[in-house]
């Protein structure tokens, strides 16, 4: 039977770390602050910028949550971030996804300055993370690999597989695991074998999006089971890419949905926040 690797332990252990770094900076006047802007009622979104704003008040940093209706134009959202972006109280600065289909994303996140990117999503960042130089890493993928690093497992030499590819989850995992010197496969829609691949892998990050997707025989036994979904299944509960029960009797760790991956992004974001702030505060 795998053991559970509790997300609300790790993270409450994170921000505590967080909180310490928070306390030091605010004794010298300066009190970091992250800025969350939610397009249109999402109801996923609300919940999870309700955590983050949550998790800011925990740390003792101070948090603007911008709620825009969802009839703002992509030049409203440009305007605001601007402002955001040129007011020197704010070390953080991120648009929760997804947005509106009218507003276009990629234009969205190049508009928030590198130095603010606490989610790590701009091309700048992206690419520092790429090369190995220092950057905001992405919250989820950061989160997936210090819920990793906590079993104790090692990473090098193993193989780890990542299904799938997006640019916030897949692809930045697998980066962050071949820097920890995994083989690393990443599988997607069109992978074929995909059962076979998967249960291969020593380290397995599900991010597919889609309930119960991972089933049992998936699994390597003794496998780190990494479960990055967040689905509602059939009776509306929340549920993760991998059969639980039958992944837990095979794999070696397991995360859960809730109480998993999802606090650990939050998590990541208070961290990333903090060094935000640091950051900012050597560079005047
Ligand atoms: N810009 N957009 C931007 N940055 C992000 O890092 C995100 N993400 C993803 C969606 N869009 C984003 C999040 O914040 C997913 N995500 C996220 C954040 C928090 C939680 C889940 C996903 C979370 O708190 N999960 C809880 C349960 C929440 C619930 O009850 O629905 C958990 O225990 O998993």
């Amino acid at each position: 039977m795998a053991i559970r690797i509790e997300g609300k332990l790790l993270a409450a252990q994170v921000k505590e770390r967080v909180a310490a770094g928070v306390k030091e900076l605010k004794e010298k006047g300066i009190e970091p602050c992250l800025a969350v802007i939610m397009v249109g009622e999402n109801p996923a979104s609300q919940v999870y910028v309700k955590g983050k704003v949550k998790d800011c008040a925990e740390c003792g940093i101070k948090s603007l949550e911008i709620h825009l209706p969802a009839e703002t134009t992509q030049n409203e959202l440009l305007q605001k971030l601007a402002e955001l972006a040129g007011d020197a109280g704010v070390h953080g600065l991120l648009v929760q996804l997804p947005l509106p289909a009218h507003i276009d994303e990629k234009t969205v996140i190049e508009a928030i300055p590198p130095q603010k990117d606490v989610d790590g999503f701009t091309a700048v960042n992206v690419g520092r993370m790429m090369i190995g130089e220092e950057c905001f890493l992405p919250c989820t993928p950061a989160g997936c690999m210090e819920m990793i690093r906590s079993t104790g497992v090692s990473i090098s030499g193993k193989n780890a597989v990542v299904i799938g590819r997006s640019n916030i989850v897949g692809k930045p995992a697998a980066m962050l695991l071949l820097r920890e010197n995994a083989t690393v496969t990443i599988c997607h829609s069109r992978t074929e074998n995909l059962k076979q691949v998967c249960a291969n892998a020593d380290i397995l990050v599900a991010a597919v999006g889609r309930a119960g997707f991972v089933t049992g025989d998936m699994i390597k036994p003794g496998a780190v089971v990494i479960d990055v979904g967040i689905n509602r299944n059939a009776q509306g509960k929340l549920c993760g890419d991998v059969d639980y029960d039958a992944a837990a009797e095979k794999a070696g760790y397991i995360t859960p949905v809730p109480g998993g991956v999802g606090l650990m992004t939050r998590a990541m974001l208070m961290q990333n926040t903090l060094q935000a702030a640091q950051k900012q505060a050597l560079a005047k």
